[in-house]
């Protein structure tokens, strides 16, 4: 069954890096549908207006609460989809993570808030089920992390990644850093590939791995062994 992203933004035009590589794939094979809605177009008056300075004062401009709430009702009516989650990109939001990918590539139909500016009228938050933070930092809108997401997502999706199972060796799958790869040539200036990964002793390479993750995980990112995978 296909995927639906509907992505609400005043800058449709930033989503280009999606029509690449294997988003593209995906879409192309019908495994997902992505469609941008141009907030600018749910203004209601002649001057298009989608913010407004704000109440009480203060520098910036805020994103106008009507164009939003007729924005989200139209995109409403882009599918019937039962299962659906509407998610606000806001660094008020949880930190994504590649469980939330996990989490989030099995719902049919997602459909983002983009923020623009210096952020949202606070009635905005009600239209999303959820917020979602990229991490500590502040962009100057939503976009990319729209972005990051959705390409977190759609990879997670069943059929898009090439090899079957390359999702399940990822960095993160097991909540553990990947062990390395190595290709030709078996030596590169005198940096030989490790000997097991040449013997063809399947259970000996699994086992290598294995303990390569974890060495490498303690060595790099130690909290996360500290967390729900310790
Ligand atoms: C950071 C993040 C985000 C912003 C993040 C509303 C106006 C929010 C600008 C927007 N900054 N959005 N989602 N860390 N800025 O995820």
């Amino acid at each position: 069954m296909t995927s639906e992203i509907d992505i609400i933004t005043l800058f449709p035009e930033m989503f280009t890096p999606l029509e690449n590589s294997i988003i593209k794939r995906a879409v192309d094979n019908e495994i997902l549908k992505i469609r941008l809605t141009q907030l600018r177009d749910f203004a209601f008056d002649k001057h298009r207006q989608v913010d407004d300075s704000p109440f009480g004062g203060g520098s910036g401009m805020v994103l106008k609460p009507e164009p939003m709430f007729r924005a989200v009702r139209h995109v409403l009516q882009n599918s019937a989809k039962t299962s659906r989650r509407i998610i606000i990109t806001d660094p008020s939001g949880k930190t994504f993570t590649q469980a939330k990918a996990k989490e989030l590539a099995e719902i049919d139909w997602l459909i983002f808030i983009c923020g623009h500016y210096e952020g949202f009228d606070a009635r905005i938050y009600e239209l999303a089920d959820e917020r979602i933070s990229i991490g500590d930092y502040v962009l100057t809108g939503g976009e990319l992390p729209a972005m990051v997401i959705v390409d977190a997502v759609a990879r997670m999706l069943p059929d898009v990644l090439g090899a079957a199972d390359s999702a399940e060796t990822d960095s993160f799958f097991d909540g553990m850093l990947s062990f390395p790869q190595y290709t030709r040539p078996r030596d590169f200036e005198g940096r030989t590939v490790p000997e097991v990964l040449l013997s063809g002793n399947h259970a000996e390479i699994k086992k290598w791995r294995q303990q390569q993750s974890l060495e490498l995980t303690r060595k790099f990112r130690p909290d996360l062994l500290d967390g729900e995978f310790a």
